[in-house]
């Protein structure tokens, strides 16, 4: 398949350590799919689903002990301890590569080793990045495939430079035990061994997108964002592109696919989805930060989806789509929690024989479907997507927003004072844990841009990444926080949220634009829209809950900051002294 010499000789040593009895090339073609999906339904780690209904889409369940990221697994191994900060576990790499190493070795006796040749971002694009992912596993295969551009046309595209990530993911005895996701930043390279799951496996996602690409990013001087990006278009044709980075379960997928309520569409507006989840920006000479998604999928949550809440995505996953973790039913379709129409019988993401309204030991329903349960999808078939979703050099983006699940401190919308209070805003990010995730719920965990979980080094040094970022730009996007999760004082939201987020989403539009008029007051904490800066036709929100929604409370900005200081103290003298600048003048600006 390949001449390139670091290629053969890194396929070579991992085989030897992993010992598999086959090793195949994988060119990415339709094919190959349909063998690989035979070889996978024969030994039941897929099964087909009813191919009328839902043409190409097949179901597969992961191990009881192996249904989401294990961060308290996840390392960084870098020389020094200080380079992967206090927001990420640490290992040296020799520690990192021995460990791993006696888990992987033989590990994949009686196996096939698949090497992946891929490319995050278009091929060829200036923004991409090749890697090549050794697995033994059919679903990383056939996941890959839809979440990534790969085959023969990225091993073209390597041709002999050993310029590549190396990523080595072996499922050995899928023991929580003997499971560990390492990066090696300044090998360029990633190993995962002990699971089968989604972003622990799938590595061009969240690993070489985000861990391994942030710190490339910091080295190059581009940035590599958890964050979706959007288009929004006007009656008149203009669109305005817009990235977003929220936590996990904060909606984002909803958000990237957004359909404009009734109103707004009778005016012409429309929203065009770029991506979902990941985000890579550089600097160009215009003095604007132009972005690409670099994945060509969805690996998106499936209970909560549904025709209401999210149109595009049940549309864009009705066909060609592996799923994850759900409800099989006697017909060979597939559910989740939230979906309507439930089969009166079927099995649930364990197996077991299941039906709606099950009761379990602990008195409580049984769900069908794990909550973390996934739908990996082709970007392409989505409605909304992009025409220049893949367009090589990028769009340009006008905004950025930040947002958690705040019940109470956040108002609906604020716009920074400026690029610096803009990263501040960013670098405070905090969300509320729902029932459906682990830890105290109502917890507020801080989460800098989304990227806790995954930014591969110190994230003091992030912030003085954007900081230094924000020095290139002539033409910066503005900075804005949004909280759509307010709630009144029995805990119900404020805010209608889905659709109607649009109306914010203009607003903000309407603020960064040359020529733009939205009014605003000034506040200790940015600009806040007033009630009727808003667009509100054809929606009723009673007075009350705007003003509730655009205003702030001064003691709860004062609990929240208590917790700010202590955050920041963690990086210690990584942290840019322009982020306790901020930090102070928020202070004063209340008169703390
Ligand atoms: O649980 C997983 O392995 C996947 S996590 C994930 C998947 C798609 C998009 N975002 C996320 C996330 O945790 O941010
Ligand atoms: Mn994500």
């Amino acid at each position: 398949m390949t001449n390139n010499t670091a290629l053969k000789k890194w396929v070579k040593e991992c085989a030897e350590m992993c010992q598999p009895d086959n090793i195949v090339w994988c060119d990415g073609s339709l094919e190959e799919k349909e063998r690989l999906e035979k070889q996978a339904f024969a030994t039941s780690e897929l099964i087909q689903l009813n191919q009328e209904k839902l043409p190409g889409c097949a179901y597969h369940r992961t191990a009881k002990n192996d249904v989401a990221r294990t961060e308290h697994l996840t390392y960084i191994c870098t020389s020094k301890k200080e380079d992967a900060g206090p927001n990420n576990n640490w290992m040296s790499p020799d520690e990192g590569y021995a460990k791993a190493g006696a888990i992987f070795k033989s590990s994949m006796k009686g196996r096939t080793m698949y090497v992946i040749p891929f490319s995050m971002g278009p091929v060829g694009s200036p923004f991409s990045k090749i890697g090549v992912e050794l697995t033994d596993s059919i679903y990383v295969v056939l996941n890959m495939r839809i979440m990534t551009s790969m085959g023969k046309k990225v091993l073209d595209a390597i041709g002999d430079s050993g310029e590549f990530t190396r990523a080595l993911h072996g499922k050995a005895e899928l023991d929580v035990n003997k499971r560990l996701i390492l990066h090696f930043p300044e090998d360029n390279t990633i190993w995962s061994v002990g699971s089968g799951y989604g972003g622990n496996v799938l590595l061009g996602k969240k690993c070489l997108s985000l861990r391994i690409a942030s710190y490339l990013g910091k080295k190059e001087g581009w940035l590599a964002e958890h964050m979706l990006i959007m288009g929004v278009e006007d009656p008149k044709g203009n669109i305005t592109y817009i990235a977003g980075a929220f936590p996990s379960a904060c909606g984002k997928t909803n958000l990237a696919m957004l359909i404009p309520p009734e109103p707004l569409k009778k005016k012409g507006y429309k929203v065009w989805t770029v991506g979902d989840d990941i985000a890579w920006m550089r600097v160009k000479k215009d003095g604007r930060l132009w972005a690409v998604n670099p994945e060509t999928g969805f690996f998106g949550v499936a209970p909560g989806t549904n025709w209401r809440t999210n149109p595009n995505a049940m549309a864009t996953v009705q066909k060609n789509t592996i799923f994850t973790n759900v409800v099989l039913t006697p017909e060979k379709t597939v559910w989740w929690e939230g979906m309507d129409n439930p089969p009166a019988e079927g099995w649930d993401w364990t197996g077991q024989p299941w039906k709606p309204g099950m009761i379990g030991p602990d008195g409580k329903p049984i769900p069908g479907a794990n909550p973390n349960s996934r739908f990996t999808a082709p970007a392409s078939q989505c409605p909304s997507i992009a025409p220049n979703w893949q367009d090589p050099e990028g769009v340009p983006i006008s905004a950025f927003i930040f947002g958690g699940r705040r019940a109470h401190v956040a108002p609906l919308v604020y716009e920074s004072f400026n690029w610096q209070h803009g990263v501040f805003v960013g670098a405070i990010m905090a969300s509320e844990r729902t029932a459906a995730q682990y830890g105290k719920l109502g917890e507020v965990r801080r989460d800098p841009m989304a990227m806790l979980p995954f930014c591969g080094y110190n994230m003091g040094d992030y912030f003085r990444h954007w900081l230094n970022i924000g020095k290139k730009l002539t033409n910066p996007p503005r900075i804005y926080n949004v909280n759509w999760f307010k709630t009144d004082d029995n805990g119900k939201f404020l805010w209608p949220g889905f659709g109607e987020n649009l109306r914010v989403l203009n607003w903000i539009i309407d603020r960064c634009c040359p020529g733009g008029a939205a009014g605003a007051r000034e506040t200790p904490i940015g600009y806040i829209p007033e009630a009727d800066d808003l667009d509100m036709s054809g929606l009723n929100v009673p007075a009350e809950a705007m003003d509730k929604l655009l205003s702030i409370s001064k003691e709860d900005w004062a609990e929240d900051m208590k917790s700010i200081e202590p955050f920041f103290k963690t990086f210690g003298d990584r942290m840019p002294k322009a982020m306790w600048d901020e930090y102070n003048g928020l202070k004063k600006r209340f008169g703390f």
